[in-house]
């Protein structure tokens, strides 16, 4: 079996050394918030690719937004869900955008809250040229929710690129993880906008950062707004 026919790229020996190499080099400069939208504000002007991270509150996405970019507060986490209350943009090296979002489903604040996040949350999925991908993350432990569905039909009427991300693998047992993108990737194959790979990943374990670096570099290469010759040997 050739590392391409793995059911996850999730796997080392899955790892391209070239966008392994453009990965690491993307995120090792500097890393800098630099706008946030609330849901009656107004979004930055569009400038460099946007890559999104989605997902239920709690799941995850702030933490690996500092795990990427290697800052430990770069974007503020909570154990408490409702955290993120704005669409927050972060500059990488001039390159490239992340955005943070507030979570949606469930989170510990008001019903107006949740319906105000959530306007926000799909007004910019929907209507923006720049976004490039969404990462929608998923709890490793939980898997597919009926709000992580709502989002990616959403996705999929848009015609915005989403991967999917699994998160906190360190609180699975061996194995589980597997079954977990297995049936992951199952579900995804009726789903057009979906990127047909998974990410398994932890913050806290510093699991499948590489693998996610480098499948931004990849992202990026392929919209033109990286040369990979640079990374070659
Ligand atoms: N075990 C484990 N816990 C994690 C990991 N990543 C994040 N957490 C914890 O999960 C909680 C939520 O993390 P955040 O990064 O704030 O999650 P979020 O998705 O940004 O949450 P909202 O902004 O509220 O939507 C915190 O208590 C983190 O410490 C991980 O890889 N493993
Ligand atoms: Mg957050």
């Amino acid at each position: 079996m050739t590392a391409d026919a793995l059911p996850s790229a999730s796997a080392p020996s899955a790892l391209d050394p070239v966008l392994a190499e453009a990965g690491r080099k993307l995120f090792a400069g500097e890393a800098g918030f630099f706008w946030a939208a609330a849901p009656s504000g107004k979004l930055p002007p569009m400038g460099t690719l946007e890559i999104a991270f989605a997902g239920r509150s709690n799941v995850g996405k702030s933490s690996l937004i500092n795990a990427l970019t290697g800052r430990k507060a770069l974007a503020r986490t909570s154990h408490t869900p409702g955290r993120t209350q704005e669409l927050n943009f972060f500059d990488v090296n001039g390159r490239f955008t992340l955005v943070d979002m507030p979570g949606y489903g469930y989170a510990a604040v008001s019903k107006q809250k949740v319906q105000a996040w959530t306007g926000l949350i799909h007004d910019y999925l929907r209507g923006r040229a720049t976004l490039a991908r969404v990462f929608v993350l998923v709890d490793s432990r939980h898997g597919l929710k009926a709000a992580d569905n709502e989002i990616m039909d959403l996705l999929d009427k848009s015609a915005v690129s989403y991967q999917i991300v699994l998160t906190k693998v360190d609180e699975l047992k061996k194995g589980e993880a597997e079954k977990r993108v297995a049936e992951t990737l199952d579900a995804l194959k009726r789903r057009p906008a979906a990127y047909p790979e998974v990410v398994v990943t932890s913050s806290r374990a510093a699991e499948g950062i590489g693998e996610l670096r480098a499948a931004v570099a990849k992202l990026l290469a392929e919209r033109g707004a990286l040369d990979l010759s640079e990374f070659a040997a």
